[in-house]
Order: C-alpha cells, then structure tokens, then sequence
C-alpha cells in the first residue's frame, strides 16, 4: 500500500522539491502552505503519479491548523510521514538593532507553527502506532553565527523539539529525526531579505551552493530506510561552507 506524506512549505524551494521526488517514488501527499495558486499548479503537476491532496492555512493560526488537517478527506487521513518544513529567516540584524515583527514571525512561524502541526499530527501516528516524522533544521540550529540571534534560536528550539519528540514518542514505535542543512539556494534568502533580489542571490554567490533537489533526495533516503532505522539527527552543508560562518567564496 502507498504511504502518504504531510509536507509543510511545499509551495516552494526544499519543501516543493520534496513533493516531487515523492511523487515520482509514489508517495502519496498532502501539499501545505498559504500560496494557493503555487499548491494547485504543483497539484496539477503531480496529480498523474499519485493522489494529491492540497491545504491552504498559515501554521500561525493554531485554529486553522487543527481544523484544516481535522478535516481531511478519509482517503487522507492515515498519515505516514510528516516533513515540518514550513520556515523561514526574517531580517539579518545586530539583536539590538532587529524588528520585533521578525522575532514575532521566526517563533510564530518555525518554533510554534511545527507545534501545532505536529499536535494535530502525532495523535493518528499514535494510534497507528507508526509515523515518521522529519522536522527541517538547520546549521543554525547546531551553533549561532553573527546576526542569526532568533533564526538561530527558533533553530535551536527545532533541534530541541526534535530530540523531545523522539523520547517522548519512543514507545509508540514512531521515527523522528532532523535534517539539519546548511546554505540551500532556495527562496530563502528573498524572504529574508524581504524581497531584494540582488542581496539573496549574493548569500549563493560565488559558491557552490546546495539546491532544494540535494535536501529533497536526502529526505527521500531517509524515510526509504528499513523501519528499524531511524536517522535521528542530519547535518549537510555545502563543500564550500565548513560551518555556520565559515564559507569559501572564493
Ligand atoms: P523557501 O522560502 O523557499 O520555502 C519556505 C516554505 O515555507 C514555503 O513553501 C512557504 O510557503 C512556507 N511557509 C513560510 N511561512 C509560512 C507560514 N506562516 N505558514 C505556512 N507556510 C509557510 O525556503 P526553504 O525551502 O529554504 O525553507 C524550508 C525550510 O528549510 C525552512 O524551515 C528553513 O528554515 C529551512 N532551511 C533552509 C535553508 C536554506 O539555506 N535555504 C538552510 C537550512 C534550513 P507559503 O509562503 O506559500 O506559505
Ligand atoms: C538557513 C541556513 O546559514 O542561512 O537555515 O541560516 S543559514
């Protein structure tokens, strides 16, 4: 039988990627985020290999977000693998120096948002008494570089959130684990840099950066193990980054 996969921020970048190459190994799936244009065009797309089904809610809106996946349609609701991939950065400034709007959203957004929706999630993996559940990281959540402040703690918080999950859901037989990446050319860099193009595409240049495709085929190897193997924790950078700050742009 075909499992199906609840992916977050899939209107885009690692998340989107993912989707696809699922699709392509017949994974069935469950496509999120708040751009509804982007999920029926990737329905569209999909929609031959397996069955799709999309949610439009922004994970900030804890209501929405129990009501959404409360109401999925019977053929959607034995849910098999869960990627908390909704996220992103917002602002790069001196702590002293950054907006309150931004804290805001990195907490509401990677930190609060993969709560709820793992919420409403574990209770069926429980009571299937088997799940997967992969929550995106980052290197940002393995060590703080200059100006990262809250991204790196919503990361860090992630890094916590997913060893707790493990434990917590250990006897119930459920695999968690993080994959935890470094620079990844994605759309990332133009939400954190609030749309200046030029300034996001400077973060992936001149280096070999990763690409949306390179997370995707490691989140397909993870969940393609065999049951008894869980991949708890993932770093992957770059060849050119070597940590959280220490990048060869040459
Ligand atoms: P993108 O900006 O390309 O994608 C972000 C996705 O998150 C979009 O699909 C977006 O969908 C969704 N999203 C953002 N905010 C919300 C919200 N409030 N409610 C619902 N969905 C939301 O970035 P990436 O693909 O790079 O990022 C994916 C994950 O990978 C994030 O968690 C990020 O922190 C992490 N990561 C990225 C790295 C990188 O260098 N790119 C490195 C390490 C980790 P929509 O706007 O339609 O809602
Ligand atoms: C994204 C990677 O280094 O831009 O999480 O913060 S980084």
């Amino acid at each position: 039988m075909r499992k199906t996969a609840f992916i977050t921020g899939a209107t885009s970048g690692i998340g989107m990627a993912t989707a696809k190459l699922f699709a392509q190994n017949k994974i069935n799936l469950i496509l999120c985020g708040r751009r509804q244009e982007r999920l029926d065009k990737l329905k569209n797309e999909l929609a031959s290999k397996v069955d799709v089904h999309t949610l439009t809610f922004d994970v900030r809106d804890r209501e929405e977000v129990f009501r959404t996946i409360e109401g999925l349609p019977e053929s959607f609701q034995k849910i098999d693998i869960l990627v908390n991939n909704a996220g992103n950065a917002h602002g790069l400034d001196l702590m002293q120096d950054g907006s309150v709007d931004d804290w805001d959203a990195m907490i509401d957004i990677n930190v609060k948002g993969l709560l709820y929706v793992s919420k409403a999630i574990m209770p069926r993996m429980i009571e299937q008494k088997s799940g997967h559940i992969i929550n995106i990281g980052s290197i940002a959540g393995k060590e703080v570089y200059p100006k990262g402040n809250v991204y790196c703690a919503s990361k860090f918080a992630v890094d916590a959130l997913n060893n707790a999950m493990r434990i917590d859901l250990n006897e119930h037989g459920i695999r968690v684990g993080a994959v935890n990446p470094g620079l990844v050319e994605t759309e990332f860099s133009e939400v954190r840099f609030k749309g200046d193009s030029d300034r996001a595409a400077g973060v992936y240049s001149p280096l070999d950066a990763l690409q949306a495709d390179d997370i995707a085929d490691i989140i397909h190897f993870v969940v393609t193990r065999p049951y008894h193997v869980n991949i708890a924790d993932l770093v992957v950078v770059p060849t050119a980054q070597a940590s959280a700050y220490v990048i060869n742009k040459r």
